[in-house]
């Protein structure tokens, strides 16, 4: 049985949450408030080769856009992910229990200049005595627990739960597209009779220009597993996550930085099925 995280659909119009309230002053070199850093992470269960996505989006400082974030995924050798959209995902290779960490920046921090070690904790803290800057922090936390892959069977991914997917799942016409390098390039449409099988990941790469529309719909097979999908722009930032449990859905972004951008459809917590994708770009 996997259990479900409460997920959401959403798409990032860019870091820029919240402005700052007018009239606000600001002391030199610092922040009146602390950041507040909130983590959602999906799925919490899954079997080793399982991918997650990790959401600080909740995040907020009441001063204004947090800096940026951090996260770390506990995992030996596991670089940490460093952005300004709160939006990362990882694949877990080892069994066990993992700590998912995510460091939020207060809005008045000068996250270029700093250093970072394996659990997002700055290790130039001298640089910013020397700036005479104060650069709260705060942080969350969620455990995922990471299982040994089962023994394939008969039975596997059709029983036990009954949402992971069809027994079977044959690659779709555009494998191999399972990295940034193979991706299938599109200009958009319906592209049908697509797969994700076990833990196939699929690219697709559009080339966008500033202030595009992007909109892509999945429709999923019902009888299918749960599929979701990231939008990476140019510089890998994941911009846009549509992570759901409904059967078609659309994620949509304006675009800020141009260039070309991925959209990477996978199974959610390494669930299998059928999908069509259609893209417009307005
Ligand atoms: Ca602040
Ligand atoms: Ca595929
Ligand atoms: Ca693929």
């Amino acid at each position: 049985m996997t259990l479900r995280f409460a997920r959401v659909l959403f798409a990032l119009s860019g870091a820029a949450a919240a402005a700052a309230p007018a009239g606000c002053l600001r002391p030199k070199g610092g922040s009146e408030n602390a950041p507040v850093a909130v983590l959602e992470v999906a799925p919490t269960e899954l079997v080793a080769g399982g991918r997650i996505i990790a959401d600080a989006t909740g995040s907020s400082d009441a001063d204004g856009p947090p800096a940026g974030f951090c996260f770390a995924f506990d995992e030996g050798g596991a670089p940490v992910v460093r952005n300004l959209s709160g939006l990362a995902t990882y694949t877990y290779a080892t069994p066990g229990d993992h700590v998912v960490r995510v460091v939020v920046f207060d809005d008045a921090c000068p996250l270029p200049l700093l250093a970072f070690d394996s659990e997002c904790q700055v290790t130039n803290e001298d640089l910013l005595r020397r700036m005479h800057t104060t650069c709260t922090r705060a942080t969350d936390y969620v455990t995922v627990t990471v299982a040994d892959v089962p023994e394939a069977g008969p039975d596997a991914g059709s029983e036990d739960g009954g949402d992971s997917g069809p027994a079977l799942c044959f690659p779709d016409a555009l494998e191999p597209n399972d990295t940034i390098d193979t991706a299938t390039p599109s200009g958009g449409g319906t592209v049908s009779d697509l797969t994700v099988c076990d833990m196939d990941v699929d690219f697709f790469a559009y080339g966008l220009s500033l202030g595009d529309i992007f909109q892509a719909t999945l429709m999923t097979d019902p009888s299918g597993g749960d599929i979701d999908a990231i939008l990476i722009d140019p510089e890998g930032m994941f911009v846009a996550v549509a992570s759901t449990a409904e059967d078609e859905y659309t994620l949509q972004f304006e675009v800020l930085t141009p260039g070309v951008h991925q959209l990477e459809i996978f199974g959610f917590g390494g669930q299998r099925g059928g999908y069509s994708l259609t893209v417009s770009i307005f």
